[in-house]
């Protein structure tokens, strides 16, 4: 109960914070995007990370006040990076199973994207494929309002959870972001045919991919030298508060 007033008192405080880590094309080797990561600077303890509240604000509800502060300051710390010179950034959002049942988020990304001025492709949602375990239909429904209005859909953790060929083939996500427990096995033979067949599978369903967790130059040469598209990771940068952001972008990418 304590901490659902301290959750409740971080919102109304403004002790969310929005860290950003950088995705990298590994064709061009730019900067192609940032995914937004929620951190709740609690006073007198430090910086939590999301695992550690995220599934209370859900059970509380409070997942909606803030699923809505993070899409509007993502939307427009974009849209704020778009203006300073980086007008191809595209800005991944995290929403969560739960969150996607509870919260209107078709509704909300067209107010967050109306808001701030940001065109609906340079959005991007991150969601792992249990959206669409429970209630189907009502969830192939949102996902099917949020392709109508044009942002990008990516498939999180893919690989983790019960993904199932089928679920793909029925709803076409535009990006799947493979795993990092299958990026960090890329170096034994195993690993490495396991990851083939996900970059295989994706491109087969016109899907672009995107390997998270890249922590060593040896997974990025496999990456490169397997088409995978877009990597993200350690090896490139931690993600960062937005001014070492801006700091990072501005350094010529
Ligand atoms: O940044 P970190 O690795 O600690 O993130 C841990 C988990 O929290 C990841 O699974 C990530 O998807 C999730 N997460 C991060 N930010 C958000 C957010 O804004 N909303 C939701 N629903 N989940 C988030
Ligand atoms: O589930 P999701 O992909 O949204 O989670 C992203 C999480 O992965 C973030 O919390 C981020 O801090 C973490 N992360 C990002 N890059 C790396 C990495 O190279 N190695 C590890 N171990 N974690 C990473
Ligand atoms: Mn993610
Ligand atoms: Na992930």
């Amino acid at each position: 109960a304590e901490l659902i007033n301290a959750l409740h008192q971080a919102i109304v405080q403004h002790e969310l914070e929005l860290y950003y880590q950088p995705k990298v094309d590994l064709g061009s080797g730019r900067v192609s995007g940032l995914e937004a990561l929620l951190r709740w600077r609690r006073p007198g303890i430090g910086l939590i990370p999301p695992d550690s509240f995220i599934p209370l604000a859900e059970e509380t509800g409070l997942i909606i006040p803030i699923g809505e502060w993070v899409l509007r300051t993502a939307c427009a710390q974009a849209k704020a990076w778009h203006d300073a010179g980086h007008p191809d950034l595209i800005m991944a959002v995290n929403v969560s199973a739960r969150q996607f049942r509870q919260q209107n988020v078709p509704q909300l990304v067209l107010s967050a994207l109306a808001e701030s001025g940001l065109a609906a492709r340079y959005l991007e949602l991150e969601l792992t494929e249990s959206v669409l375990m429970r209630d189907r239909e009502t969830a192939v429904k949102a996902l099917r309002q949020l392709k109508e209005i044009g942002v990008v859909l990516a498939l999180d953790d893919f690989g983790t959870g019960y993904s199932s060929l089928s679920y793909l083939k029925e709803f076409s996500f535009d990006v799947v972001k493979i795993d990092r427990s299958f990026i960090c096995d890329v170096t034994t033979d195993d690993g490495a045919s396991l990851a083939r067949s996900i970059i295989a599978m994706a491109e087969s369903l016109h899907m672009t991919t995107v390997a998270e967790g890249v922590e060593t130059e040896g997974q990025l040469n496999f990456l490169n030298t397997n088409r995978c598209d877009t990597m993200q990771g350690y090896y490139f940068s931690r993600p960062l508060p937005a001014n070492e952001m801006s700091a990072l972008l501005g350094a010529g990418t």
